[in-house]
């Protein structure tokens, strides 16, 4: 069949994100046989015309649209990213086509029901989408669609059906995936987006605001570390981008297998800047510190989101506060920049709390780490908090929180939080409020990554915080924003 595929992420912060997972369904549909086109909007500033003239030229008989993003996922800063997607691109593309159109992508596996009614679409395929979206095409031939893994359709204004994901159990079987042959690569490389490597599916966390269980099921499915390491030999030569981002949920658990993939990179000898996100302080030993150094590892994020052992508890942590000290310790002996992750606002959140985790944070991390403040959970339908919050009140949400909705503590504003992070902001150059982060000239990550190639981006935001700090700024701004606040 003709299969059109098609990304529909335009955010382009804190980097455009190559779209890996689309990659892996379109390889897949190809090597049962389909003839698939790939159409990249993530950069078009006309969606509307790219669709009207791939529909013309290509004529699909269905249509695949990954939807990866519903908002900022954070309780300060709400973007809501699915309108602006409703309007640019799924209301054009029904104009144009009466065909099926199924969606996929993470932000499915959270809402797909509310987010089919939002668009107003019969099919979405809840997780992983390989196995299920073959599936769905051979089904759709057959008119016998009911069974299909992940599947949820919408008839009449109602969910008729809604089957539960289908995981691949070995994903050593899905096919390579080279993004260069299905879209133009060069916007990414010009924006430095890195290449995505996924070493497993799955996370056994429970921690109490996370969806990533709802996506990738709580199993461990893990990928060979030989695989891993030829697809990044592979991926390096054919597009030539050496900067590489592993996208596991949680990369360092379980922690053999990462070590394993280290050890296979290393082997391959080759120049690599490799970097993770969430990285988890209950799993981090010497050895581990070493690989990373010796892999080529320049930048790691470290999901702390709190410092204090009340709020570690209930956000679900399975570490505490003196696995972030060692943790700090052991970067810190193989001089690794590290990127500390806070996510202030959990239940049980108090003054208390929230001084603590500064307190702690500031003495862990070192001066040249950023320290990212996260203020306010955004509660995620599946998430355990949400259960919480419906157990308590049944009526608290009416679109199973689609629309971005904020965790409230009971003793601590969001607003408060945020009026004590600011402060701790102007004391201290080495910190960032995640949701005031400002975009970055395309020029000076240029200029800098040409001058310090080995560095980090976000050094650039701590030297100039540094000099701020070293004339005098910080203090002034801090005057100014007791003088301004005086009654908070
Ligand atoms: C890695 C990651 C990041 C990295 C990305 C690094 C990089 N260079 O790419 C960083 C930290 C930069 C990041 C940033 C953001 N992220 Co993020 N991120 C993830 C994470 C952990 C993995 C995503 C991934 O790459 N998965 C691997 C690929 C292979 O899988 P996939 O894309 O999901 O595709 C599979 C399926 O979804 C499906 N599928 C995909 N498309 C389609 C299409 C069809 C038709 C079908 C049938 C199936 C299908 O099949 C694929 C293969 O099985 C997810 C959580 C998760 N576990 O999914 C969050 C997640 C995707 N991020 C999320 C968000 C919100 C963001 C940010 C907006 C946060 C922010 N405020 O900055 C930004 C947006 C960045 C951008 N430009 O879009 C949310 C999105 C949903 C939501 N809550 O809105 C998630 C789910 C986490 C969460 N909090 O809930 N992110």
């Amino acid at each position: 069949m003709r299969i059109l595929l098609v990304n529909t992420n335009r955010c382009k912060q804190p980097v455009p994100v190559i779209p890996l997972g689309l990659c892996f369904v379109a390889a897949t549909l190809e090597k049962a046989g389909h003839d698939v086109e790939f159409l990249d909007l993530c950069f078009s500033p006309e969606p509307e015309n790219e669709i009207s003239d791939v529909i013309d030229n290509f004529k699909p008989e269905v249509i695949g649209l990954g939807i990866r993003n519903i908002d900022e996922a954070s309780g300060y800063n709400m973007n809501f990213f699915l309108d602006d997607i409703n309007e640019k691109i799924i209301k054009p593309l029904k104009k144009k086509y009466n065909g099926p159109i199924v969606l996929g992508g993470p932000s499915i596996g959270i809402n797909a029901k509310e987010i089919l009614n939002l668009f107003d679409l019969q099919y979405a395929v809840k997780g992983d989408g390989e196995e299920a979206f073959l599936e769905f095409l051979d089904n759709i031939n057959k008119k016998s669609l009911s069974k299909t893994g992940g599947l949820v359709i919408r008839k009449n204004n109602k969910i008729i059906i809604d089957n539960p994901p289908k995981f691949v159990k070995d994903i050593n079987g899905i096919p390579f995936a080279n993004p260069e042959k299905y879209f133009d690569l060069s916007p990414y490389k010009l924006y430095k987006s890195p290449l995505l490597i996924q070493t497993k599916r799955g996370c056994a966390l429970k921690c109490s605001y996370c969806t990533y269980n709802n996506i990738e099921g709580y199993e461990y499915r893990l990928k060979d570390p030989e695989i891993i390491a030829d697809e990044i030999e592979k991926l390096v030569k054919i597009t030539g981008i050496n900067k590489i981002e592993f996208v596991d949920s949680t990369f360092n658990i379980p922690l053999n297998h990462a070590k394993d993939i280290l050890k296979a990179i290393i082997k391959k000898k080759i120049k690599l800047k490799l970097s993770t996100l969430g990285i988890n302080p209950g799993a981090v030993d010497g050895e581990f510190a070493s690989l990373l150094k010796k892999s080529g590892f320049v930048n790691i994020s470290v999901a702390l989101e709190s410092c204090s052992n009340i709020t570690l508890k209930t956000l679900g942590k399975n570490f505490k506060v003196d696995d972030i000290y060692r943790t700090a310790e052991i970067f810190h002996k193989k001089r690794i920049p590290v990127q500390w992750f806070l996510l202030l606002g959990a239940p049980g959140e108090t003054e208390e709390t929230v001084k603590e985790t500064f307190q702690t944070v500031k003495k862990a991390a070192s001066p040249w780490d950023l320290i990212n403040i996260g203020i306010g959970i955004r509660v995620y339908n599946g998430a355990p908090i949400a259960e919480d919050l419906k157990k308590k009140d049944p009526q608290c949400t009416n679109d199973n929180f689609l629309k971005p909705y904020p965790y409230d503590p009971d003793d601590i504003s969001r607003d408060r939080i945020n009026y004590l992070s600011k402060l701790e902001s102007f004391k201290q150059h080495n910190i960032l409020l995640y949701h005031e982060r400002t975009k970055l000239p395309l020029f000076f990550r240029y200029i800098f990554t040409k001058i310090f190639p080995d560095q980090p981006v976000w050094k650039i935001y701590i030297i100039k915080r540094f000099i701020a700090k070293f004339f005098g700024a910080l203090f002034i701004k801090r005057l100014l924003f007791l003088g301004k606040n005086k009654n908070k």
